[in-house]
């Protein structure tokens, strides 16, 4: 199982020596933003916390979190470390509400960006052999760029795509022969539906990696992507806070992602108290990103929710790694006052093979009452199929729903193509209780 590592020295370490390295760096990196970053020093001054304070890395704890609204209150260039001389690129991220997330790098931020995607392509089996497809989002979103710096500094011959244009994105596909494709999960499946319409099958191209992120996805969700598209896909994770895409992955190994912990340390705390928790156990994912000189990251609550596990892994990589996302704090549902991801509802509709994994999600207000309706695409084959069939498909999903999650929804099983496609992030959920 053992694959080629880029990195050795940084992916293999012992913990032992993992944990030293990561104090160090947080250590430099507290000294570097007091006095720089104003939030940060009036937070650690409020915590009565001083630089020398932080030695070691148990000294993590510590520290303050921070959060986007401490970046949005710093917009545009309020959180960056050095001087505007010193920047070389900037990206910003929009996220659903409020200001944008201002985001600087030095030449060696990006050059730390490109070696952490490097070490990603080469986790999930990619080489300087490889041709790279990247249907990210090139702009502002880090999406396009990061895979980009990455693979050519792999040596990775990478085609710039970008979104958009899903014939041409095709005609790259069969054209150009991309052994490797980069893009949200939700694009990689509508491309595979655009392929199969256009009467091309996945044996016509010569893609056998793919590398999905930006967005939460299921395992059966991936299993559906490897069959339609004749491929192995990876996870890849990141924000642009942090840096971009190529913060972990997935490897051939297994599902888990490995974290370029050398790079950001991780941390699983407990949503209500804030306090960290044990190796295993579901909370909010808080990043620090300590070699970051353009905006370094301290104690960052992503708000997405995961787990760490801190053993080897098959792959050789010795790198703490972190679950699939389920989702963000912030996008769980409370529906009659049952929690509920939606991440949870895919993985129950996208077992059954008489379905297509395209869904939607609307939560509606009826007489001071929540209602939940799922709408999902039917293959075509069992479209054709008798009502009565569609109509027991809709009863089993509600009862499936029902006894899994504890919540009635109305299901309603659509034509297959008819729901919305998107070429970035998938929007899945319509929340009209929020209008
Ligand atoms: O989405 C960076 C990225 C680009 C990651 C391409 C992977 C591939 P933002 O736009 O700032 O950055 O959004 C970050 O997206 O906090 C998660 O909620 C979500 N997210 C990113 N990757 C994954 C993933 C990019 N693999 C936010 N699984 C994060 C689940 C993900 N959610």
């Amino acid at each position: 199982m053992k694959g080629y590592i880029w990195n050795t020295q940084a992916e293999t370490m012992s913990c032992e020596e993992m944990r030293a390295l990561q104090g160090r760096r947080l250590s430099e990196c507290v000294r570097r933003v007091y006095g720089t970053v104003p939030f940060y020093t009036e937070k650690m001054k409020a915590a009565g916390i001083l630089p020398e304070d932080i030695r070691t890395l148990d000294d993590l704890s510590l520290l303050p979190f921070t959060d986007k609204e401490d970046m949005r209150d710093s917009y545009p260039y309020g959180t960056f470390a050095v001087p505007m001389d010193d920047i070389v690129r900037i990206h910003a991220s929009s996220g659903t509400t409020g200001k944008q997330k201002v985001v600087g790098y030095t030449c060696d931020d990006i050059e730390m960006w490109s070696e952490c995607v490097a070490r990603c392509l080469a986790a999930v089996g990619m080489t300087n052999k490889d041709i790279l497809h990247v249907a990210y989002g090139y702009g502002l979103f880090t999406g396009g760029l990061g895979l980009h710096y990455g693979a050519e500094k792999m040596g990775v011959a990478t085609i710039p795509v970008s979104t958009g244009n899903t014939k041409r994105q095709i005609q790259i596909l069969t054209d150009f022969r991309p052994t490797a494709l980069a893009c949200t999960p939700s694009y990689a499946l509508h491309l595979a539906d655009e392929l199969a319409a256009g009467g091309i099958d996945k044996s016509a191209l010569a893609l056998r990696v793919g590398i999905f992120g930006a967005e939460p996805w299921t395992l059966n969700m991936k299993q559906q992507i490897e069959d339609k598209l004749g491929i192995k896909a990876f996870d890849i994770y990141g924000l642009s806070e942090t840096m971009g895409p190529g913060v972990s992955i997935s490897c051939e190994a297994g599902d888990l992602l490995h974290i370029q912990s050398d790079h950001f340390i991780a941390e699983v705390v407990d949503p209500a108290t804030g306090r960290p928790l044990p190796e295993g156990e579901i909370g909010e994912l808080i990043f620090s990103s300590v070699t970051k000189q353009g905006t370094p990251l301290i104690r960052y609550n992503t708000h997405d929710l995961t787990r760490l596990f801190y053993g080897p892994c098959a792959c050789g990589r010795t790198t703490v790694r972190m679950d699939k996302i389920t989702g963000r704090a912030d996008d769980m549902l409370i529906i009659r006052g049952v929690n509920v991801f939606p991440t949870q509802i895919e993985s129950i509709l996208l077992q059954y093979g008489e379905l297509e994994p395209h869904y939607m999600i609307y939560v509606d207000r009826v007489n001071n009452l929540d209602r939940l309706e799922v709408k999902i695409e039917m293959t075509k084959a069992f479209f054709s199929d008798s009502i009565k069939d569609i109509e027991r498909m809709e009863r089993r999903l509600h009862a499936d729903i029902q006894s899994t999650l504890g919540i009635a929804a109305k299901i309603t099983l659509v034509e297959p193509r008819s729901l919305p496609r998107s070429e970035g992030k998938a929007k899945r959920v319509i929340d009209n209780r929020l209008q």
